[in-house]
Parts: C-alpha cells; sequence; structure tokens
C-alpha cells in the first residue's frame, strides 16, 4: 500500500513536469524577434551609396535631397524616366541584415500622384528577391506598413545565380525600395525601418 502511494505521487510529480515541457517547447517554437526595430535607412548619412541600375531604354537619379524630409534633414529621391527596367537601392548593413522573428517593413514615401507603379524588392542572401507593389496614387508623404509575408517571390525575373527556396533566408543583401518597369515621376523615400510589431 505504502509503495502503490509512493508510485501515485511520483506519477503526479511526473505528469507535471511533463505538463511543463511542453509549455517550454511552445514558448520556443515562437520565433523571437532580434531586435524591436532595424532601421534600415532615414537617408541623414550622405556618405552611404544610393546605387541605381537601368535597362538601356531607362534614366534613373537617386540623390539625397533636403527638399522634402520627413525624419531629420533630407530623404532619397528618386527620378525615374523608365521604360525597361531601372531601380535604386541600399545596401544593407551586415549588423542590420539579420531579419529573424521580424514582422513588418516600414517606409516613408512622398507621392507625386502620377498613378505609374514602383516596386519594393527585398533581396536575400543568397539572392533571392521578394516584392511588393505601390502605385504612386497620392501626393505627399504617406506611411507604408507592410507585412514582410507580403512581399511575394518574384516571377518575372530572378538573378541566373539565386538560389530560389521561396523563402528569405539571412543576412539580407539589399533593399530596392524604387524599382519600376515603366514611368516617368519623382518621389522621395524616407525612414525604412523592419519593425518586430
Ligand atoms: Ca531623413
Ligand atoms: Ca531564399
Amino acid at each position: 500500500m505504502k509503495n502503490w502511494k509512493v508510485l501515485s505521487f511520483l506519477l503526479v510529480i511526473l505528469l507535471f513536469s511533463c505538463g511543463g515541457e511542453a509549455k517550454k517547447t511552445t514558448a520556443k517554437e515562437e520565433v523571437k524577434p532580434i531586435a524591436d526595430q532595424i532601421l534600415i535607412s532615414d537617408f541623414e548619412d550622405s556618405s552611404k551609396e544610393l546605387i541605381t541600375y537601368a535597362g538601356p531604354q531607362s534614366k534613373i537619379e537617386a540623390v539625397y535631397s533636403s527638399e522634402q524630409a520627413k525624419s531629420g534633414k533630407q530623404s532619397a529621391k528618386i527620378t525615374h524616366q523608365t521604360k525597361d527596367w531601372a531601380g535604386g537601392l541600399v545596401v544593407v548593413e551586415k549588423e542590420k541584415g539579420d531579419w529573424t522573428g521580424m514582422k513588418t517593413f516600414r517606409m516613408w514615401v512622398y507621392g507625386s500622384g502620377s498613378n505609374f507603379k514602383f516596386n519594393i524588392d527585398l533581396e536575400d542572401a543568397q539572392k533571392e528577391q521578394f516584392r511588393y507593389s505601390i502605385t504612386d496614387d497620392f501626393k505627399g508623404w504617406k506611411e507604408f506598413v507592410i507585412p514582410l509575408s507580403d512581399f511575394k517571390f518574384r516571377t518575372d525575373w530572378q538573378a541566373p545565380d539565386a538560389v530560389l527556396n521561396r523563402k528569405l533566408d539571412f543576412p539580407m543583401m539589399t533593399v530596392q525600395f524604387c524599382t519600376a518597369n515603366l514611368g516617368n515621376f519623382t518621389l522621395y523615400f524616407d525612414d525604412i525601418i523592419i519593425d518586430s510589431k
């Protein structure tokens, strides 16, 4: 009888500790964000290169500008005269490339109401690109808060040497914040942030 009591006591302890283990495992599965926020660029440091590329029928210019600023004294001004393909981008600094557990991409855009479409293309560690498209149908500053899951695998083009596995692999390489295939427009960009919320 005594043995039976001890046994059931041990059994209860075992059950409780198992329950505890199960809870711990669940908590571990939620990916903890690497940071509250990651500031990709506020476009205040003019020494960082604004990189552009353009197809044979396109012209693009990217400069730091104090004509408009959402934060600080300046923003990135991008002018497209694009008929095939062109884009402006920032290289993600190495220490800002791990987006583990992060949820949203935030960016301020000063629209011109041109009604042309432009894209944000995110390039991951293995050159795979993911796209979100915006129409320039607004005037003045507007903040875009875009779930990272809304960036879709580019089906129109991928680099020939990219590894395509349909997921963001870290560290992220570039944020191509204003790419387009067609359009004549000038936009300003400020405060690109990767957010944990
Ligand atoms: Ca700024
Ligand atoms: Ca990938």
